[in-house]
């Protein structure tokens, strides 16, 4: 009782706006900062009662990602550091949508009870809140801390400005038990960035041109962290633009605006051709590469794809030196079983190539979630949208398995090409983050695969060649008019409209076409592939005048 009164009078100071309906969507809720205020406090309120109900610490992150400076968002991060568990989405939905303080906290009431929420904590619980750069965000982390402190007994942690990914990674240490400041997300990737470069092969010490590497920070909070990351690192000579002391936040910069429109990002030109570049998003969880074309605006791009292959090429690389076991004597060697998982908007010249390595690719729906959730299922599995999120996750199984494997092999074999192998993997579960994709640590383990290669931006670049394609919306009123099945790869609605994608597809060799509605805004969107640019041109157009 004396909670339901917090409640109502700390609900009734942040009032929903008038005529907005807001969705948790495929990524938390995203809107015009100036609409957003009720909506964090409530999502604040949400964050609580998931500390309540797991009992451990939760991650409420305030970012809109690639989205203008103006927009703003709000997302949970559950207690494997992972995205909010699906089966609160619509709970999400329904408290940001309540019209009043009575409805919204009856809302929570019921929910509570449903859900057998304990209202008290007996584990660690808490809420680490976290931002992007963006000027509205001080406010609404304010909005946040006062929905998670109207929950009583659970407690908000301001940690201030960063990456999206770096609040995924603090919330899974914690709940791991593990040290989880700022400081020790650095540590653990220097440290395990240093780790692998002492175990590049002898030789492959490529010279200065290829070693050079310019990093977009799209004027977010990317760049500023890479700066400090980058003071702790040696062997990578790392220029960073767009750190955003000066420019507006993905304007004309961003691995969301080269990936889209495949032109050069703002401060970037003829003086940078022959690069290596990358492009961070505006809250460093997508990661692209690219290089700069003499005479032109346009790039070479190296999308998510392209690093899902080289990450899948290293990975298989260390199983395959590990598993060259001489001996009968020696135990069984683990059959990790690794697998890769895309969306339909993967190249179908990448998914070609990672068969063509033997791999198992899985395809799912668009949504960081999806394919976490695919991914989890293996060994390793690697995942990769084209726009550059994307991670690789090892199981705890498969890590123990490691760490008993490359202990034994410091005794019997140390030196050896398996024990490097072995320390190489252990590294690189450490590295790379397992809880999110994640930009910065992306970023370094491209780095080290490069060297470790041997390769420039060009070699890695000539892996497979991407098929033209083409990505078009269209402004509809009624997105969810269009539903798709197997992965969106199919429209079951509008009845009829796959025949005639179908029949478009038909008059192009290797035609590939899908429409889908997006997640994050009120469109539908069409991508089509051929072996021309133009042909994906033409096949995107006469999908798009179908939806129409
Ligand atoms: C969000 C998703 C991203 C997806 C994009 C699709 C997360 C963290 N982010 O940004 O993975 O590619 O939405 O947007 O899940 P769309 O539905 O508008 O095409
Ligand atoms: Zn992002």
């Amino acid at each position: 009782e004396r909670q339901r009164s917090i409640l109502l009078k700390s609900s009734s100071r942040f009032p929903p706006p008038q005529g907005v309906r807001l969705s948790y969507g495929t990524a938390g809720f995203r809107a015009d900062a100036s609409v957003l205020q009720s909506t964090v406090y409530r999502v604040g309120i949400l964050a609580a009662l998931r500390s309540l109900k797991t009992q451990s610490v939760i991650g409420l992150m305030i970012t809109a990602s690639h989205n203008k400076v103006s927009d703003n968002g709000v997302k949970v991060a559950d207690s494997s550091g992972g995205m909010l568990a699906q089966d609160w989405e619509p709970f999400a939905d329904s408290i940001a949508n309540a019209p009043d303080p009575q409805s919204f906290v009856q809302l929570i009431c019921d929910f509570v009870k449903k859900e057998n929420i304990p209202l008290e904590a007996v584990k660690t619980t808490g809420i680490l809140v976290g931002r992007d750069t963006r000027p509205s965000g001080e406010s609404l982390l304010e909005a946040a801390k006062e929905g998670v402190s109207s929950i009583v007994g659970v407690v908000a942690i301001d940690m201030g400005i960063l990456t999206t990914p770096q609040l995924h990674w603090m919330v899974r240490a914690r709940n791991k038990g593990m040290e989880a400041s700022e400081l020790d997300y650095f540590n653990q990737l220097s440290g395990s960035f240093r780790c692998l470069m002492d175990l590049l092969p002898q030789g492959n010490k490529t010279n200065e041109m290829h070693t050079k590497l310019i990093v977009d920070g799209s004027n977010g909070v990317g760049g500023e962290k890479l700066e400090i990351l980058m003071k702790m690192l040696t062997g990578l000579n790392m220029d960073i633009r767009n750190s955003g002391k000066e420019g507006v936040l993905n304007e004309g910069v961003g691995a969301d605006y080269v990936q889209k429109e495949k032109v050069v990002p703002c401060s970037f030109g003829s003086a940078d051709v022959g690069i290596r570049c990358a492009s961070l998003d505006g809250d460093a969880d997508r990661l692209v590469y690219f290089s700069c074309l003499a005479n032109s605006n346009k790039i070479d791009l190296v999308d998510g794809d392209k690093i899902l292959s080289l990450f899948a090429l290293f990975i298989k690389e260390q199983l395959r030196i590990l598993n060259e076991v001489e001996t009968e004597k020696v135990e069984k060697y683990h059959q990790a079983h690794l697998g890769v998982v895309q969306t339909a908007y993967a190249n179908g010249a990448s998914t070609a190539y990672l068969k063509q390595l033997g791999l198992e690719v899985i395809l799912t729906p668009t949504g960081v979630k999806y394919l976490h959730e695919k991914a989890a299922e293996f060994d390793i599995g690697i995942y990769f949208e084209a726009n550059g999120h994307g991670t690789i996750l090892f199981s705890e199984h498969f890590i123990r398995w490691l760490e008993d494997r490359s202990d034994k092999l410091s005794l019997t074999s140390k030196g050896s090409e398996q024990q490097k192998a072995a320390l190489r993997l252990m590294a690189v579960t450490k590295l790379i983050n397992q809880a999110v994709g994640d930009a910065l640590s992306g970023l370094l383990l491209v780095e080290v695969i490069l060297q470790h290669m041997g390769w420039s931006i060009h070699q890695w670049n000539e892996l497979y060649e991407d098929l033209p394609s083409r990505q078009l919306k269209v402004k509809v009123l009624d997105r969810t008019a269009v539903v798709t099945a197997n992965a969106e790869t199919v429209a079951v609605k509008p009845l009829g409209i796959q025949e005639a994608i179908n029949a478009e597809i038909a008059k192009y060799p290797r035609g590939r076409c899908f429409i889908r509605p997006s997640g994050t805004e009120d469109v539908i969107r069409v991508y089509a592939e051929a072996i021309t640019q133009e042909a994906a041109d033409d096949l995107a157009n006469s999908v798009a005048r179908l939806v129409d």
